[in-house]
């Protein structure tokens, strides 16, 4: 194995992951010099550094040791790992984290004049298709013989060349399939983008890397929708107020001042739920006041 101090981390070079890909990154705490080639892109902050790929080609770089994590569709990742598993060759990759954005899903769609009663209909069918293992897995589960038909790009016109009979192609909208009459009958996976990782485990310096990555990349996931709320209530309202918090950390509770003979409390927590005007509403009708809502931008417990 090799000896290495820096870490490598492929991104999908241009296309519909890479924007959210480097912000994602940035918010970790990460910073590249981007060279002209814009290929490798030396990491300033740490010694990580940034591979700029195809997204097909991140996970067997993983498998070979180019890099050690990569951010790729589960689209992609899946497909290399069936087609891995078909061919009795071990996998060389894992899915280390789900990173919630470049959701999609891998469909089956026939054509809009096609009467669709069930699976069974696939029966016999040339399917087009980009994602040929994924494809005969979900085939073979179901117990239905047809015939993947595979297709690099434009899986969704085979229908009205007569290549095929339906495909199996990813969808977001839905709005490619509307305008080529096809209609989505069922899915197959439900996909996002995710961080990739090597099966093998580093003992050098990429181990202590991965580790503070992952740290810092748990933190960003769980900050998303989590804000800090203050607010005022009395005590014999503070169970039931701190009940109706949405996925709530241990509370800060400190005493205040009160105009009356009721005993204040200063209540201050962070929640990793949206927190909504309803919420907001009905804590009120509980009895706190002076409700207030910030966000969060970094966290470290
Ligand atoms: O050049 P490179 O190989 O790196 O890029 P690529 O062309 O293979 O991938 P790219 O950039 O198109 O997509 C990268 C990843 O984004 C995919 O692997 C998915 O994980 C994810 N993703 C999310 C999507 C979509 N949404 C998506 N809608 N990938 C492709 N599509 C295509 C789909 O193939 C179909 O042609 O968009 C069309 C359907 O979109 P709707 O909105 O009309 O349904
Ligand atoms: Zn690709």
């Amino acid at each position: 194995m090799s000896q290495r101090d820096r870490l490598r981390i492929a991104v999908q070079k241009s296309g519909r992951l890479s924007e959210s890909s480097l912000e994602l990154l940035g918010k970790c705490g990460l910073s590249f010099r981007f060279s002209r080639d814009k290929l490798f892109c030396f990491g300033e902050s740490l010694p990580i550094d940034l591979l700029l790929v195809r997204d097909d080609d991140i996970p067997g770089m993983i498998a070979q040791g180019v890099c050690e994590l990569g951010l790729v569709g589960q689209n992609v990742s899946r497909e290399q790992a069936v087609d891995a598993r078909l061919a009795g060759k071990p996998t060389g990759f894992v899915e280390l984290r789900e990173l919630d954005f470049g959701r999609c899903r891998l469909s089956i769609a026939v054509p809009q004049e096609f009467q669709w009663t069930g699976i069974t209909d696939l029966a016999g069918k040339r399917i087009a298709t980009s994602y040929p293992a994924l494809l005969e897995e979900y085939l073979s589960e179901q117990n239905v013989q047809a015939t993947p038909v595979m297709l690099s790009g434009s899986v969704e016109i085979a229908p009205r060349l007569g290549t095929a009979d339906l495909i199996c192609d990813l969808v977001s909208s839905g709005a490619t399939l509307t305008a080529n009459a096809l209609k989505e009958v069922t899915v197959i996976l439900q996909s996002q983008a995710v961080l990739l990782g090597s099966a093998q485990t580093f003992v050098d310096e990429r181990a202590g890397l991965i580790d503070l990555l992952l740290r810092r990349l748990d933190g960003v996931i769980r900050l998303r929708e989590s804000k800090l709320l203050l607010l005022a209530v009395e005590r014999t309202n503070l169970a039931a107020v701190l009940a109706a918090l949405p996925d709530a950390d241990v509370p800060q509770i400190s005493a205040i001042q009160s105009a009356n003979s009721k005993e204040l409390l200063s209540v201050q927590v962070v929640c990793h739920k949206t927190l909504t005007w309803p919420h907001l509403e009905a804590l009120r009708a509980l009895g706190a006041s002076n409700i207030m809502v910030l966000p969060v931008e970094k966290m470290l417990s």
